[in-house]
């Protein structure tokens, strides 16, 4: 119900964000009335000067200087308007306060990478504290494609170009959830590529980041690792965990199965399957799936995470 507190647009939940709001319903108010205005004058002097007859002849005007200049000045006026605000808000909005908390942000078919500055990465969820101004620093990943970063609620949006950084900057004003989208179509994933930025108080961020900063991945055993890599490298976007088909098959009872390919042939899901199919998704297609993975092979996923998944999918019997 919340959406629906603001006229029609997202609460409105960043410092900014009520300042968008206010243009958007001018611009909006002031077209409703033109609208109606002219609509109306339209049809009312088509009426009253329409011919009456064909002995009607009462002149044609051709022309009224001080109609046109009041026809032309007043929407001029309204248009300047509109300029000076849009460029006094949109200044702010490019314009970071200089104290501003930094996150290194990198979008890659079909995922999100939030680095934080003591090196502590979450995986397509963006963590901040509240009422502190957060400045984006964005890029795609070097040969990649154009993604964009929308977050409605914030009235935020940034395109990620590969070998570039683009930057914004937030506040959030209170703790909560708030979805952000990529609004660049980028490829057969691009409908995974949302999550969440949660709001959290300073204090709760804080530990957050201290906990994750503690956290040594290399210590945690190959099937928990899977597991964690399984959400972070973006698997859950097109695999389940619960039988059900997404955009490829279910990692339920898949190993040790029996699988059928496109080009005819099959072959029982064993270790050595499942990290081919991995790192080189293109090689054998199930029936009944796009070609559409995305190959995880070089710098994306460590060694030991690519055995972590395999162990992780033969758990889930
Ligand atoms: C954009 C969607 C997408 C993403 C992201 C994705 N996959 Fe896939 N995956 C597919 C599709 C579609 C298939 C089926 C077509 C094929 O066989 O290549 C598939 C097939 C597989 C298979 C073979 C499954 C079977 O039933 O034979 C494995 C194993 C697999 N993916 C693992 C992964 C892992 C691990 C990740 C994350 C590191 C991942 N996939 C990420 C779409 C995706
Ligand atoms: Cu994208």
């Amino acid at each position: 119900m919340e959406y629906l507190t603001n006229f029609f647009l997202p609460s409105a939940e960043s410092t900014y964000a009520t300042q968008v709001d206010a243009l958007f319903h001018f611009i909006n108010i002031v077209s409703l009335i033109l609208l109606v205005g002219i609509t109306f004058a339209i049809v009312y002097f088509s009426i009253k000067y329409r011919r009456k007859s064909q002995e009607d002849t009462t002149p044609v005007i051709t022309h009224n200087t001080t109609l046109e200049v009041t026809w032309t000045v007043i929407p001029l006026i309204l248009i300047l308007i509109v300029f000076g605000w849009g460029f006094k808000d949109f200044v702010e909005m490019r314009t970071p306060p200089g104290d501003a908390y930094e996150v290194h942000v990198t979008a890659y078919s079909f995922g999100w990478d939030f680095e934080y500055p003591n090196g502590v990465v979450s995986a397509n969820t963006l963590y901040v504290p509240e009422q502190t101004p957060i400045r984006l620093l964005m890029r795609a990943r070097e040969n990649d494609v154009l993604h964009s970063f929308f977050v409605p609620q914030f009235r935020l949006k940034q395109d990620l170009i590969p070998n570039r950084v683009t930057t914004a900057w937030f506040e959030a004003k209170r703790t909560g959830e708030f979805v952000y989208f990529c609004t660049e179509y980028c490829g057969a994933g691009h409908s995974i590529m949302n999550g969440l930025v949660k709001v959290l108080s300073q204090e709760d961020f804080d530990a957050w980041l201290e906990e994750e900063a503690g956290r040594d991945l290399d210590a945690l055993p190959l099937a928990e690792l899977g597991r964690i890599t399984f959400t972070s490298a973006g698997c859950a976007g097109c695999h389940s965990l619960d039988g059900s088909s997404r955009v490829g098959p279910t990692f339920q009872g898949l190993y040790m199965a029996e699988r059928q390919f496109t080009d005819g042939t099959s072959r029982i899901a064993d270790e050595e399957y499942l990290l081919e199919s991995i790192i080189y998704p293109q090689r054998q297609i199930n029936v009944g799936y796009p070609n559409n993975m995305p190959t995880f092979y070089g710098d994306t996923l460590s060694e030991r995470e690519l055995a972590g998944l395999v162990e992780f999918i033969k758990e889930l019997q």
